[in-house]
């Protein structure tokens, strides 16, 4: 079974997307999730450039071989832009392999070890009030963990906080959006003050476990932006309301700046939704400095590389809480759901849905009932590409906000 073709497809169905598409000499396809939010055209040509004219007429059978030889192959290794394009080739390869055998992809990877991932949903609001709104919303959608983010007071839009929600409907936050001055896009600037933000957080959490009770899995993502004594600071005021986790309270990439924040609090750790190896965690796994692991199959090297990051994570009892916001595709999507359900170490699943436009173009079986979230037993993935559908969404380049401090310092977002 070789492969016959590649096609590397951008769509903007709602945001920007990259799939990379692959067909064997038997006629099976296979696709893989290359998006990476505001950098996609890097991933796009990494793919058309370097990757496709190596994939042709290789064994599509040969998914470990492919993975090394793409990955020591490039001498350049690492990265978010490499591993997204191999994570493409290596997800496909597993969702042909997986149709070629007519079965599910989980049941290639262990089978089931449960009956569906626990999600967490995004509830946000720019005040605690509409915030309760918000959670009562997702409540009502079926969730049974939520992520809450405010705005804070003096501050305009921040990150986390959806700018419109309709009851009954999903969250509805696209981060990824562009500024145009003299015709050429530029990112957004948002301003931060991450001493007001200390103050306001814990008042939050306060009140919501004053409306919402003790017993309601809680989330809150520190998206990068605290010091690690800030981090630990906000990981010690929250203590008193037992969140489920505290996510990327602290850059990540400097890993022992996470041994400050254990010194001083028990709130569980989440990190690594912007790391694309498992070397990036080896220190935070190790020291046991964090409690959940981040990733998103896409940004990871693909199913191969993330199930051994996991089985490395499992060894020193760190689960996982793959990332799974709109720029994860519904193809990386399912193929996080597929290793939920069959890893031992499983923790969460996030869950921000695809938007109904999204869905337009990606047909998806996986579903979500009872707070829990199944892949579904077609063969493969599970995920469809309507490519007509596709055409009709032409690219536009956008990009994350980039954030500054009130005096103007460039901060993290
Ligand atoms: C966030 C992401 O979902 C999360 O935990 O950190 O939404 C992140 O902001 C986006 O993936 C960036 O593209
Ligand atoms: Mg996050």
């Amino acid at each position: 079974m070789r492969i016959e073709s590649a096609e590397v497809i951008v769509t903007s169905p709602g945001r920007n997307f990259v799939t990379l598409k692959l067909t064997t000499s038997d006629g099976i396809t296979g696709l893989g999730d290359a998006t990476v939010n505001g950098r996609e055209l890097a991933v796009a040509s990494y793919l058309t450039e370097h990757v496709v004219p190596l994939l042709l007429g290789r064994d599509a059978a040969n998914i470990e071989d492919t993975w090394q030889y793409l990955y020591r192959g490039a001498y350049w290794r690492r990265g978010p832009v490499t591993m997204a394009a191999i994570a493409a080739v290596d997800v496909a390869l597993w969702d042909i392999k997986a149709k070629a055998a007519g079965m599910p992809l989980y049941q290639l990877l262990g089978g089931a070890s449960r009956r569906g991932a626990l999600a967490y949903g995004h509830a946000s609001g720019s005040t605690v009030e509409a915030l309760f709104d918000s959670i009562r919303n997702h409540l009502d959608l079926g969730f049974r963990a939520i992520r809450v983010q405010t705005g804070v007071p003096g501050l305009g839009q921040v990150y986390g906080v959806a700018t419109d929600q309709r009851p009954g409907e999903r969250y509805d936050y696209e981060p990824a959006r562009r500024s145009v001055a003299d015709g050429r896009s530029l990112p957004v600037e948002e301003t931060w003050d991450t001493a007001a933000y200390l103050r306001h957080i814990p008042t939050v959490f306060e009140a919501v476990r004053n409306e919402f009770g003790p017993d309601l899995p809680l989330l809150h993502d520190g998206h990068h932006r605290m010091t690690p004594i800030e981090a630990a600071r906000l990981a010690k005021d929250l203590e008193p309301y037992r969140l489920f986790w505290l996510e990327d309270a602290t850059p990540g990439e400097d890993q022992t700046a996470l041994r400050l924040i254990r010194r001083h609090s028990t709130t569980p750790l989440a990190i690594g939704e912007v790391f694309n190896t498992a070397f990036d965690y080896q220190t935070l796994i190790t020291e046991r400095l964090i409690d959940y692991v981040r990733s998103a199959v896409p940004h990871t090297g693909g199913i191969t590389h993330l199930k051994r990051l996991v089985e490395f994570a499992g060894l020193y009892g760190v689960r996982t809480g793959f990332h799974g916001p709109t720029d994860v595709s519904p193809v990386g999507m399912a193929a996080a759901l597929h290793l939920d359900i069959a890893v031992h170490n499983f923790g969460i699943q996030e869950y921000m849905q695809h938007s109904a436009t999204t869905l337009e173009v990606f047909r998806t079986s996986y579903t979500f009932a009872d707070g829990l979230l199944h892949p579904g037993d077609n063969p493969g993935l599970g995920v469809d590409l309507d490519e007509e559908a596709a055409a009709r969404f032409e690219y536009i380049p956008a990009y994350l906000p980039v954030n500054r401090r009130l005096d103007g310092t460039v901060h993290d977002w």
